[in-house]
């Protein structure tokens, strides 16, 4: 009894890690300092978590910590790195399969990032074949647990569990063709059940095993996984781990499974001899009466969210707490629906200028440590009675009702924008007819050059807005500063010889941040940064009222651009989606009603932009995937409301005026159908890592419209040599219609220097001239 929660942030409340980390890795600190640094956060971390309220006691505190990734961590324990990590022992071994090694060290890729579930979270994919050796390290895990009970906690280490790490990891690259990692549960099974016994010896008394594989279908679909064999696997792993290995070889097994329902694999899992499983009851729905198997289990019932920061409404619960007991589990406690990696740590060190706005947000918002403390008041409720927390009870749902009421959180002009929406405002003109006018409009030669946006962000850019925000540059220094970069950008393309130019984007210290500071009905943060992957942080912001556009936002810098250059300059603007998806997003309007009012905010934008005569504009949205539901039977609702908000931004534009997109993957397929939906009449797309693999199936689905398949990958410092640029244009005006054929970039260039860009584009550019003699 009492309540948990089922992970931490480990960045530090002020990112200690992540400079310890830069620093080790910059060669600033040696591996005894920074080991050092790292056990200092976690003992601040686990002093933190009993002041606010979990025990000492009872494996109440989850034991977090990562270096760079808790997917990692687990591929070391079970010592199922790649081979082409051999050699390498301890730190060097870790950070190399995260981050790849390259000159004295040697040529090794790192392990490839993905998204964790549908989080802004990335994780390192394991690579498993079927040569793949495992053989268990437990060194960490079992140093964090003496390293506890010596300051007198005793915590439960936390790992990813069997199956989900192989639903996780990726065929090897020798792995012959229809290899499923999963294929290797019995080779890894006794690797586990070794870890068990050594946490078991070294004082666990619990362990949680993080399953959350089994809530998606993503993770089955694009294999050859069937969700039967997930639930085999299931059933074979925690025999071996729970029912094989007695109750006094192991800890006692907390099996979590977040991220959304458990569904089909529930009555799997509770079969299972686990001692606790840990559900999702926010993003997953309570099951609808009792499951065979709880009654002999404890259910952490996660309530408290663990993805957003509003403050919880208690009584609500509550109330689904009491449902949860009737699942007839042996015992309930209270928990968090996921780890609480995902917000930042603590909203009371945040302040903001405007007095209300500060009262209000300080009342509605629980970061991390404010969670902490819902769910210790959740479960003096279980054991006391909601007599005893009464007090907590009302100043929560006070909370709730302020919200409700609050100037800003309904704007009635804004809603009766949105409700007035027809059909008609979601739609532009014939296709056709647009792509003549655009022609004729633009101008363009064949096999058109641009960039994505964003041009290097040099160290006078960031010293220039660090000194503006601190208020030691004035605002008309600063931003002729920004004009002043503006116009060497300009001038740089125009010497480069592309055909559209961007301003560059100087201005702007992040693509959804800077809308989100401009617009109404967001707030920023200073200090929520929340981990993305390894040691990189965003900071979300958050969109609390009803969004809208108290004056333009991009327009004086587009037009500013425009006036140096003859040629089309692309205004650049962040699309509805991308701004949701990398905000923490108001829980008390459907998304779609929120997505439809930013889709009015920059429709109203782009209206002023071509006002003021710009004739192309660019809406970003690279996180449309991202926001894909997890269950397919979820995913059609999420596109129809996805695209109509993006639809909404662009459809008001006449029929010259040409409307790009940008969308930062690869893996086109699953939503090919969606972007043809987007209706713009241009879309970039990352290609060239892939080898323009995309275009294929670009041709098979009849995609007619512009595509710009990125033929430069920006992510490596690489400069692409014209030959290469030619190879992969040729390529792609063999399989797709060269008249639909863009010459971009892959993504953005901000995090790249000069250095490289300068050479790679003026590449980029001959290249496009030698191949289009040619058509
Ligand atoms: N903006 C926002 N969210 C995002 C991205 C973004 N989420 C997804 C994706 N891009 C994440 N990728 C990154 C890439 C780089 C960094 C963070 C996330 C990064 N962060 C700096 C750091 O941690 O040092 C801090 C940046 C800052 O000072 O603002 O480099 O583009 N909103
Ligand atoms: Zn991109």
């Amino acid at each position: 009894p009492g309540g948990t929660i089922l992970g931490y942030p480990r960045i530090g409340p002020n990112r200690e890690l992540k400079r310890a980390v830069e620093s080790f890795w910059a060669g600033r600190i040696d591996a005894g300092e920074l080991e050092s640094q790292a056990a200092a956060l976690r003992s601040r971390t686990r002093a933190r978590l009993a002041e606010l309220g979990l025990a000492r006691e009872g494996a109440a505190i989850p034991e977090t910590f990562s270096f760079y990734d808790q997917v990692l961590d687990a591929a070391v324990t079970v010592g199922a790195l790649p081979r082409r990590f051999d050699g390498l022992t301890g730190l060097e071994a870790y950070f190399a399969a995260a981050r790849g090694t390259s000159g004295d060290a040697g040529e090794r890729a790192p392990l490839e990032m993905t998204k964790w579930f549908d989080t802004n979270y990335h994780y390192l994919v394991p690579e498993i074949g079927p040569d793949t050796t495992f053989a268990l390290d437990a060194s960490r895990l079992v140093a964090q647990l003496t390293e506890a009970a010596a300051e007198g906690y005793e915590t439960r280490p936390v790992v990813v569990g069997p199956v989900t790490f192989l639903l996780l990891a990726k065929p090897a690259d020798d792995a012959p063709a229809g290899f499923s990692p999963l294929s290797r549960l019995g080779d890894l099974l006794p690797v586990y059940a070794g870890l068990l016994r050594e946490l078991r010896e070294a004082g666990a008394t619990w362990v949680q095993l993080d399953e959350s594989g089994l809530v998606a279908d993503h993770l089955t679909d694009t294999s050859d996984v069937k969700p039967e064999a997930v639930r085999a696997a299931v059933t074979e792993a925690y025999r071996a781990l729970a029912t094989e290995l007695g109750a006094t070889e192991r800890p006692a097994i907390l099996l979590q499974a977040s991220y959304g329902s458990l569904g089909a694999a529930l009555p799997v899992v509770a079969a299972t001899d686990v001692e606790a499983v840990a559900l999702d009851l926010v993003r997953g729905a309570l099951p609808t009466g009792p499951v065979a198997g709880l009654e002999s289990k404890t259910l952490v019932a996660g309530v408290v969210d663990g993805r957003n920061i509003w403050r919880a409404d208690l009584a609500a619960k509550l109330d689904l707490l009491d449902r949860a007991q009737s699942l007839g589990a042996a015992a309930v406690v209270v928990g968090t629906s996921t780890s609480l990696q995902h917000v930042p740590h603590d909203v009371t060190t945040e302040h903001w200028d405007d007095a209300t706005l500060d009262a209000n947000l300080h009342a509605w918002l629980a970061f991390a440590d404010q969670k902490v403390a819902e769910v210790a008041v959740l479960a003096t409720a279980l054991t006391d009675g909601r007599d005893a927390v009464a007090d907590e009870v009302r100043a929560s749902s006070d909370a709730v009702a302020t919200r409700r009421d609050a100037a800003g959180v309904r704007v009635d002009a804004v809603r009766a924008r949105t409700a007035a929406l027809s059909r008609h405002d979601f739609e532009r003109g014939e296709h056709d007819a647009r792509v003549a006018e655009q022609a004729t409009r633009l101008a363009l030669p064949p096999l058109p050059t641009t960039t994505i946006g964003s041009f290097p962000q040099t160290v006078d850019i960031r010293k220039a807005r660090a000194a503006h925000a601190k208020g030691d540059l004035a605002t008309e220094a600063y931003e002729q500063a920004m004009r002043d970069e503006i116009a060497r950008v300009v001038a740089l393309q125009e010497e480069l010889g592309l055909d559209v130019l961007v301003h560059g984007e100087a201005e702007r210290n992040d693509m959804v941040q800077y809308f989100a500071e401009l617009l109404d009905g967001f707030a920023v943060t200073s200090n929520g940064w929340v981990q993305s992957y390894g040691s990189r942080c965003t900071r979300p912001s958050i969109l609390w009222g009803d969004v809208s556009r108290p004056e333009p936002m991009t327009v004086r810098w587009t037009t500013y651009a425009q006036s140096l250059t003859e040629k089309p300059l692309k205004g650049m603007l962040t699309g509805p989606v991308t701004i949701m998806a990398w905000s923490f997003v108001r829980d008390d309007v459907p998304l779609a009603e929120t997505a439809n009012q930013l889709g009015l905010a920059l429709r109203d934008e782009i209206a002023d932009l071509e006002a003021a005569g710009i004739a192309v504009v660019q809406v970003d949205e690279p996180a449309l995937r991202e926001l894909l539901p997890l269950r397919k039977a979820d995913q059609e609702t999420y596109l129809n409301w996805s695209v109509g908000s993006f639809r909404l931004a662009t459809a008001g534009v006449r029929a010259d005026t040409q409307i790009h997109t940008h969308l930062c993957y690869s893996e086109f397929g699953e939503v090919i159908g969606a972007i043809d939906h987007l209706d713009a009449d241009v879309t970039s797309i990352e290609a060239a890592r892939s080898r323009m693999e995309i275009l294929p199936e670009l041709r098979d689905e009849g995609f007619g419209r512009g595509v710009g398949p990125g033929v430069y990958d920006i992510h490596s410092p690489r400069v692409p040599s014209t030959e290469e640029v030619v190879e992969l244009l040729e390529l792609a005006v063999k399989t797709v219609d060269p008249t639909l054929l863009w010459v971009n970039p892959d993504c953005g260039l901000k995090t790249r220097g000069y250095a490289e860009v300068n050479p790679s584009l003026e590449h980029l550019v001959a290249a496009a001239r030698e191949v289009r003699a040619t058509l």
